[in-house]
């Protein structure tokens, strides 16, 4: 029998991943190349070169072109190009990349025997691609917020309050900063079509999982908005992909990947789309609102899929479209594995050590509380970077900071999922830090519920490659559901599952409970509340044991 694969591809922040799936059969990979390891000419640190204004993140895009050019040409050595019939781009979010009139033509007619990185050289009118990490455009978001007539108007006309590290905003600084070179740039890509563009040769559309986080499309109309644009910066419009609502194929390989890593020319692209749409998909939530998700990678995310769009008015979280043309929510949180990292580095422990020592101190941490702003935060925005410690946490104190940023990170996400809806009967844990069995039992003790693992923890990877099975299948008359195809690859009851420990959950929820010690921390340091002293007070109060 003939084989077949769906290739899933997910440029992230720090690497590049690709699975190939194929039906029936299960799931080949990850291949993955890290770009810090392989490309130090870049002299990135966790994706991203350093930067002396730390809001300010911004990543050469020849260093993504040279990853894909390799990852591409690793999948070939392993004998997978020639049989895949179709391809499903995820990237990291948010993230822009600037082109100039000549992208269109360069893209087309590049050789199979040129790098990625030599061959598309010119195409780019703009060194440097600000992405989601960076927070530097606050003047812009308020600039925005005031055309469009308040807060709470954008966040209802584009799914978001206007944010930093949004496209639309991020535009909007280039153009008044350089707009030579903003008049220089025909053409601005997300990163994931601009990933497309490359597979393809052309210029590339956006779906909507990654289109709506920018700002710019009303998300009830599911296109571009005029109004959003014109607060952006002049003639966007036609500087901007098309956008699509729901998946679909937008093309085949351009010949020059034919040519250069062996794929048969008749190999469908997928529309591209964010890592966390695509995490949607590999974790089987498309159509599943009774599930939320959890990412522990380079961020933290909370994100489910939701049966229409909420009303209720909003100041903080993301709206955007899912793959089958329904919605999602998300919540981002930036110090994600970056402030973990950080404290297990300081006590120089292994993972494995932070694991044990979740596992074997007590829930509540003595009411000793951890804001880990290693990086500005995005949930809660706060600009200023900066640890800090209340109810007497010490800086020296291995387990009891291991536990307080563990614990923190844990109850942000649960603070600040409450405009969701209903709470998740179960939550599924994705990324790199869904391997660790302590940071797993704290999710499932903070909120109350069972938290259930995957077999693959590529999930945006694996959500590119059934986009891809899906869109295909489709494509070639079979009317295929997500829940069977993605029951058709992933063994159901695969992973792990845990429950909350015995007595955990009430040391955070009951009143008095360490998340509204927590919460009044988090007011104290937005300057919106007083000395959380009281709230850890009653916190010990009621549990006086912990
Ligand atoms: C989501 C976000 C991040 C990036 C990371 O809004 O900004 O999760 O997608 O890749």
């Amino acid at each position: 029998m003939e084989r077949r694969f769906f290739l899933g591809v997910d440029l992230s922040t720090q690497s590049v991943t690709a699975v190939a799936v194929s039906l029936g059969a299960g799931v080949a990979g990850p291949f993955s190349i890290n770009f810090d390891q392989a490309y130090p000419r870049y002299g990135t640190r966790g994706g991203v070169p350093p930067s002396d204004d730390p809001l300010k993140v911004r990543v050469n895009p020849l260093l993504w072109l040279e990853a894909l050019d390799d990852l591409l040409g690793t999948l070939q050595a392993e004998g997978l190009t020639r049989d895949v019939a179709a391809i499903g781009v995820s990237a990291q979010q948010h993230g822009t990349v600037y082109l100039t009139a000549h992208a269109e033509r360069l893209l087309a007619g590049l050789s199979p025997t040129t790098p990625l990185a030599i061959g598309l050289a010119e195409i780019f009118s703009r060194w440097e691609c600000p992405i989601w990490m960076d927070a530097s455009t606050s003047a812009e978001c308020r600039e925005i917020t005031a055309a469009l007539g308040g807060t709470a108007a954008v966040a209802r006309l584009t799914g978001s309050v206007a944010t930093e590290r949004f496209a639309g905003p991020q535009i909007r600084k280039f153009w008044k900063e350089a707009p030579e070179l903003y008049a220089r740039t025909a053409h601005i890509a997300l990163i994931s079509s601009f990933v497309t563009s490359v597979l393809t040769g052309g210029l590339a559309p956006v779906d909507a999982g990654d289109g709506y986080g920018t700002n710019l499309a009303d998300i009830r109309a599911g296109d571009w908005s005029g109004e959003a644009l014109d607060a952006c910066a002049p003639e966007l419009l036609t500087r901007l992909p098309r956008l699509v609502a729901a998946d679909r194929v937008i093309g085949t390989v351009a010949p020059y990947l034919a040519g250069r890593f062996g794929f048969r020319p008749d190999t469908q692209v997928i529309v591209g789309s964010g890592d966390n749409p695509c995490s949607l998909v590999g974790l089987g939530l498309i159509g599943a609102p009774d599930r939320h998700a959890v990412s522990l990678g380079t961020s933290d995310t909370y994100f489910g899929y939701m049966n229409g769009l909420p009303e209720a008015a909003r100041s903080e979280g993301h709206l955007f479209g899912a793959a089958d043309g329904g919605a999602m929510f998300l919540v981002c949180f930036k110090n994600g594995s970056i402030a973990r990292e950080r404290i297990k580095d300081d006590f120089g422990l292994t993972w494995e050590d932070v694991s044990r020592i979740l596992l074997a101190t007590p829930p509540g941490n003595g009411g000793r509380i951890m804001l880990p702003y290693v990086l500005p935060e995005i949930t809660p925005r706060v600009l200023e970077a900066g640890v800090r410690r209340y109810g007497g946490l010490a800086a020296e104190d291995p387990a009891g900071n291991v536990r307080a940023v563990a614990e923190a990170q844990a109850m942000a996400l649960y603070l600040h999922a409450d405009w969701t809806g209903r709470r998740p009967e179960r939550i599924l844990v994705t990324a790199g830090g869904s391997e660790n069995p302590g940071l797993l039992q704290v999710l499932a003790d903070v909120f109350g519920v069972e938290v259930q693992t995957h077999d693959v923890t590529q999930s945006a990877a694996l959500g590119g490659a059934l986009r891809a099975a899906h869109a295909w299948l489709n494509d070639h008359g079979a009317v295929v559901g997500w829940g069977g195809l993605f029951r058709s690859v992933i063994t159901p009851g695969s992973g792990r599952i845990i429950r909350p420990a015995p007595g955990a959950s009430i040391r955070f929820h009951a009143p008095g409970g360490l998340i509204a010690a927590y919460a009044a921390c988090e007011r104290h340091v937005l300057g919106r509340g007083p000395d959380p002293g009281e709230a850890i007070r009653a916190f010990r109060a009621a549990f006086s044991d912990g």
